[in-house]
């Protein structure tokens, strides 16, 4: 923490960004540390090479965000937010060599300390938590704008304050938020009630193929390539759908497959009670939380869920 705020102190120029694919927490999470940046008087640019998504436009300093790093650009350091792996930044940022450090701001316990300076803090509820530590810190205040960012990077890392990364501290920190400025029920509306008509079509396909282990401990369903294209939907609408088989009672490992191009699988599993999906997702070079993983096989469905399964059931031994 202390080499972080020497940074800031140290520092003009920030860049900031967050992983590809970026959910509630990774983009909230990068312009609420720019705000404080701004605030501090530091020149800030914003950066993910696949933008922002629709729902989270409503955030404020999304605008901001460009999606190209040219050679034109140079900066004292770059925070990197969300982000597990060095790999996860995309190409773009990968193949950008113009920051003096790399400043990885995470609570993955996954997380492989790939930055000059790291805050890992795992037992944070969201990355945007981690955020508003080191701004305070920094002797930043806590404007609305910066307020309904760390809100929003709340309400999705914890889903709406139901998982079990939720405590009372958790609930201070969002009360905090919302006296500052943020308004739960503007979030809410922009993260969970301003959905295309389309994911509701693709939605359909997801639960249409739901299926259930026999002993029904763990449930999963598959969404393929040609499903995008028949119902107009993307990915990107897909961040909420592993709740269904995650809901269904006595589950205990829910698994969503995702197609992507070039035969291979994006695999993402979550956990109801004790289960460590972390792990299981670690025997295929992927990650994340003990309840929230991820990890891509290559391979048909067949051979990818065969390979999924017989983990999650040793794992369920
Ligand atoms: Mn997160």
């Amino acid at each position: 923490m202390n080499n972080v705020i020497a940074a800031i102190k140290r520092g003009k120029s920030f860049l900031v960004s967050s992983h590809v694919g970026p959910d509630g927490d990774a983009m909230a999470s990068m312009l609420a540390m720019g705000w404080g940046l701004e605030q501090l008087g530091k020149k800030v640019t914003y950066f993910n090479q696949d933008s922002v998504p629709e729902v989270l436009r409503f955030l404020p300093g999304s605008d901001k965000v460009i999606t190209q790093l040219t050679s034109q650009y140079s900066f004292d350091a770059a925070f990197v937010m969300d982000c597990g792996a060095f790999k996860r930044l995309g190409e773009k940022f990968g193949q950008f060599k113009g920051y003096q450090k790399l400043i990885n701001v995470d609570h993955h316990a996954s997380n492989d300390r790939y930055g000059d300076i790291n805050t890992v803090i795992d037992d944070a509820a969201s990355t945007g938590e981690v955020v508003w530590a080191i701004l305070k810190k920094a002797g930043c205040k806590l404007t609305s704008q910066i307020a309904t960012n760390i809100y929003c990077t709340l309400v999705t890392d914890t889903g709406s304050f139901r998982y079990s990364n939720t405590n009372a501290h958790t609930l201070k920190l969002a009360a905090q938020m919302v006296e500052a400025g943020a308004s739960p029920n503007l979030v809410a509306q922009n993260l969970f009630e301003s959905q295309p008509y389309e994911t509701f079509v693709l939605l359909g396909r997801l639960l249409e193929r739901l299926q259930i282990s026999k002993d029904k401990r763990y449930s999963w369903s598959v969404i393929y390539q040609k499903d995008l294209k028949e119902t107009g939907a993307s990915y990107e609408d897909t961040e909420e759908f592993i709740n269904y088989p995650r809901a269904i009672k006595g589950v205990e490992v829910a698994v969503l497959f995702k197609e992507m191009p070039q035969n291979q699988y994006k695999v993402s599993l979550r956990s109801k009670l004790d289960v460590d999906v972390s792990q299981i997702c670690a025997q295929f070079q992927g990650g994340g939380h003990k309840k929230a993983a991820a990890c891509i096989l290559k391979g048909s469905f067949e051979e990818v869920s065969k390979k999924i399964f017989s983990s999650v059931e040793k794992v369920l031994k």
